[in-house]
C-alpha cells in the first residue's frame, strides 16, 4: 500500500472525517534519526524526530491537514491564523491544496524567517504584517474569527492538536515503545500538549507501555512558563518561538507535571551552539527554534540531570527545516571564502 498521509494512516485515533473532505500533501511519516554524536555527548540513546522533512518543512503540517480538512467539511471559505512563520506557510499550502479555501495570515513585521514569508506568499495567502508581535496577532485573529465566518487554524483549534499528537504515535511505532524522555521546543505550547496527548492515548490503547518525561524548552528571552508570567516583549533569535503568552500554557504545565518532566529555558547562544553541533556532527540542518530541544538536552546533561539514566532513550523533536532561515545559518558560520578562478588558488585554500 502506498503511504496515504496522516489522516488515513491514523484514522482510528482521530475525529471522524469524510473521505472526500481530506486535504493532504502526504505529510508526516518523518524519520527518527539516531545521533551517535549526541549519544556520545550525553550518555543517552539520542534520536531526532526530523519534522523538517514535512511537505512545508515543519511539524505544522500534522495539525494543518486535520484543521483544513475539517474546515473543508464545514464548508469554510476562508481560514485564518496568526503566525511566527511556520503555521502561515502550512496553512497557505493546505488552503491552496483544498482548491476551495482562501487563507489570511497575520504575522509580526520583521520577525519572520525569510523562507516562511516566501512560502506564505507563493501559496497565495493574503499576508498581513502588523507592527506588533505574535501575541498581538493572535488576539486580532481571535477577534476576527469570533465575529466573522472565518475558520481559525491556530493550535487553539482542537483539530490541530489531534493531528499533531500523531508524532508521538510515529515515535512509538518505530521504537516499539515510548522513549524515556522527550525533549521539545515550546512556543505557543501546542506541540508539547499534542505529544503528551498522543503518548497517553497509545499507552491507554496498550500499544506502548511507557510514558516519557516531557522536557520542554523555551528561549530565555521568551520564557513565560519558566518565569510564571507573560512576557510583554519577547526576544530571541529563534523567531519561531518568540512568543510571550502561549495559548496552551496550562496544558503545557499539565504535560510537565503529569509526566514528571520540566520546562526550562535556553539562551540564544546555547540554541546557536546546538544548531551548529547538529549540522556539523550529525548532518541534520534544523531551524534555530528546533535546536532548543537539543540545547536543552545538552544543558541538562551538563548539569547532571541524566546521571542515573545512562543509556536511556531520548527523542528530540526538530520542529522545522534549517532552510527556512538561511540568514541565521550564514550569520552563524560567517561568509564562504572567494578565490581567483584557477586551480592553484583552490588547492592553496584547501591546504593541498
Ligand atoms: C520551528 O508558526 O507558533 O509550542 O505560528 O515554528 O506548538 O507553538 C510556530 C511554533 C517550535 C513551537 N518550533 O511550537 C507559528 C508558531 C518551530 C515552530 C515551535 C514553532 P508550539
Amino acid at each position: 500500500m502506498p503511504y496515504e498521509g496522516l489522516i488515513r494512516t491514523y484514522r482510528k485515533y482521530l475525529p471522524e472525517i469524510k473521505d472526500e473532505s481530506i486535504v493532504t500533501l502526504l505529510e508526516c511519516n518523518t524519520p527518527l534519526i539516531p545521533s551517535e554524536d549526541l549519544s556520545r555527548r550525553t550518555g543517552l540513546n539520542v534520536y531526532l524526530k526530523y519534522e523538517g522533512l514535512n511537505p512545508t518543512g515543519s511539524f505544522k503540517d500534522r495539525g494543518m491537514t486535520m484543521a483544513i480538512s475539517m474546515a473543508k467539511e464545514n464548508n469554510a471559505k476562508v481560514v485564518m491564523c496568526a503566525s511566527t512563520g511556520n503555521t502561515s506557510a502550512s496553512a497557505a499550502a493546505y488552503a491552496a491544496k483544498s482548491g476551495t479555501m482562501e487563507c489570511v495570515v497575520i504575522i509580526p513585521e520583521g520577525n519572520i524567517a525569510l523562507g516562511k514569508l516566501a512560502q506564505a506568499m507563493i501559496h497565495k495567502a493574503k499576508v498581513i504584517q502588523i507592527r506588533g508581535n505574535f501575541d498581538d496577532a493572535l488576539n486580532i485573529v481571535k477577534e476576527v474569527t469570533d465575529s466573522y465566518p472565518v475558520e481559525l487554524v491556530n493550535s487553539i483549534n482542537p483539530y490541530r492538536i489531534e493531528g499533531q499528537k500523531t508524532a508521538a504515535f510515529e515515535v512509538c511505532d518505530v521504537l516499539g515503545d515510548a522513549p524515556h524522555f522527550h525533549a521539545i521546543p515550546v512556543g505557543n505550547a501546542g506541540n508539547i500538549t499534542a505529544y503528551w496527548k498522543g503518548y497517553n492515548e497509545y499507552e491507554a490503547a496498550g500499544i506502548s507501555e511507557r510514558l516519557p518525561k516531557m522536557l520542554g524548552f523555551q528561549a530565555a528571552g521568551a520564557a513565560p512558563i519558566v518565569h510564571g508570567h507573560p512576557i510583554e516583549k519577547p526576544e530571541t533569535i529563534a523567531t519561531a518561538i518568540r512568543i510571550g503568552n502561549p495559548a496552551s500554557w496550562k496544558q503545557a504545565e499539565a504535560a510537565r507535571d503529569e509526566s514528571g518532566g520540566l520546562i526550562d529555558m535556553v539562551t540564544d547562544e546555547e540554541i546557536l551552539e546546538a544548531y551548529k553541533i547538529l549540522a556539523a556532527h550529525t548532518g541534520v540542518f534544523c531551524e534555530p527554534a528546533s535546536a532548543a530541544s537539543v540545547a536543552g538536552m545538552l544543558k541538562l546533561s551538563e548539569a547532571g540531570y541524566f546521571e542515573d539514566d545512562r543509556g536511556a532513550t531520548i527523542v528530540c523533536t526538530l520542529t522545522g527545516h534549517g532552510l527556512k532561515d538561511p540568514n541565521t545559518a550564514i550569520k552563524a558560520i560567517a561568509e564562504p571564502v572567494t578565490v581567483d578562478n584557477n586551480l592553484m588558488a583552490v588547492l592553496k585554500e584547501i591546504g593541498l
